[in-house]
């Protein structure tokens, strides 16, 4: 057991955090149809490798995650894609689940699906190389929203996903994203995520998971995006530290948040706040989507030739999150 955590520890120790390279191909034709670049199995391998194959990789990337697609692609320089993730230091993973699917009784909730067959697709991407996987839970801020139900059903999923992945050798990331949708003040935030950690670490323990072997990937505390009650970065890392502090068992080695919708400077901005005040054992790094491939992707889209071009943005991105993962960041670093 103390190999997973080991697997964690390299995955978010030295300043490194995790790269959320898992769009589902609806998700990236979502992504490239947006700047204007058609989504072929060629160009999304373009992009992809293009960052893959940077030097921002081997500086500040500690773990990939990786769609079924792209995990079994070959690189140009003929490695396997997982092969081309380790020769740059960084650990390859896996989303593992298959959807977040309309929950039955609770129709305006999801519940992230992909149990059935689990077992036998994680040996195949054991043998791909693999050794981590991702598996990501909503939940949506209403008045009457997470639902027990919902909070239960995705809890009780995210435990059972993780026994099977630590019986299979890689380390479980438990992603349960309480949505920035909606006009709701961040105290709303962090009651209803307070709530849902709970839960899931409730049952994540029922079914005898080592904690020591997993890494949480939660949302930040934040006003909603449609709320008006805006605060400021000190107050997003205090509420976030007060709740994951109150929330997480102290086995977890480290905390690696989602972006979910904010700017690429927010995020670090945040994430930096949340580390110049962090009193908790727990390391808090990055496991950027958004906020690590936007510019990149842009800058991309302009010309897809441009290899080097868009390995700067991309380097100045992972960059920027290492430092805030280490509360070394500031606005004229950002700047240069
Ligand atoms: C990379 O985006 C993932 C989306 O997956 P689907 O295509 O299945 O919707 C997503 O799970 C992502 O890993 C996390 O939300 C973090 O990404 P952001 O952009 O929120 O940092």
């Amino acid at each position: 057991m103390s190999e997973l955590n080991n697997i964690a520890l390299k995955i978010l120790s030295n300043g490194k955090g995790i790269l959320a390279a898992d769009e589902s191909t609806g998700t990236m034709t979502k992504r490239l149809k947006a700047v204007n670049v058609e989504s072929t199995q060629e160009n999304r391998l373009l992009f992809r490798e293009t960052l893959f194959s940077s030097e921002g990789m081997k500086k500040c990337i500690g773990g990939v995650i990786l769609y079924d697609e792209t995990i079994k692609q070959n690189s140009i320089s003929k490695k396997t894609i997982p092969e081309l993730i380790s020769s740059s230091g960084a650990v390859p993973g896996i989303k593992v689940d298959t959807g977040a699917k309309i929950l039955a009784s609770s129709p305006n909730e999801k519940i992230t699906e992909g149990l059935d067959g689990l077992r036998e697709r994680l040996k195949e991407y054991y043998k791909l190389g693999a050794r981590f996987t991702k598996w990501r839970a909503v939940y949506i801020i209403s008045n009457d929203y997470p639902s027990k139900l919902s909070i239960y059903a995705n809890a009780h999923a995210l435990a059972r996903y993780s026994a099977l992945v630590q019986e299979n050798g890689m380390v479980p990331i438990v992603e349960p994203e309480v949505l920035m949708d909606g006009e709701h003040s961040a105290e709303e935030c962090f009651n209803k995520t307070s709530e849902v950690i709970k839960k899931c670490y409730e049952e994540l323990i029922k079914h005898k998971v080592d904690l020591k072997g997993t890494i949480l990937k939660p949302n930040m505390i934040l006003p909603g995006s449609s709320s008006k009650n805006n605060i400021d970065s000190k107050k997003i890392a205090e509420l976030t530290l007060k709740c994951l502090k109150g929330s997480v068992p102290s086995e977890v080695p480290g905390i690696a948040f989602l972006s979910g919708g904010q700017s690429e400077q927010e995020a670090a901005k945040n994430l930096n706040s949340i580390n110049l005040i962090n009193d908790t054992n727990f390391i808090m790094t990055y496991s950027y989507g958004r906020a690590l491939q936007q510019s990149a992707l842009k800058f991309w889209s302009k010309d897809i030739k441009n290899i080097k071009g868009t390995q700067d943005t991309f380097n100045h991105r992972a960059k920027m999150c290492s430092l805030a993962s280490q509360g070394k960041w500031s606005e004229d670093i950002e700047k240069k």
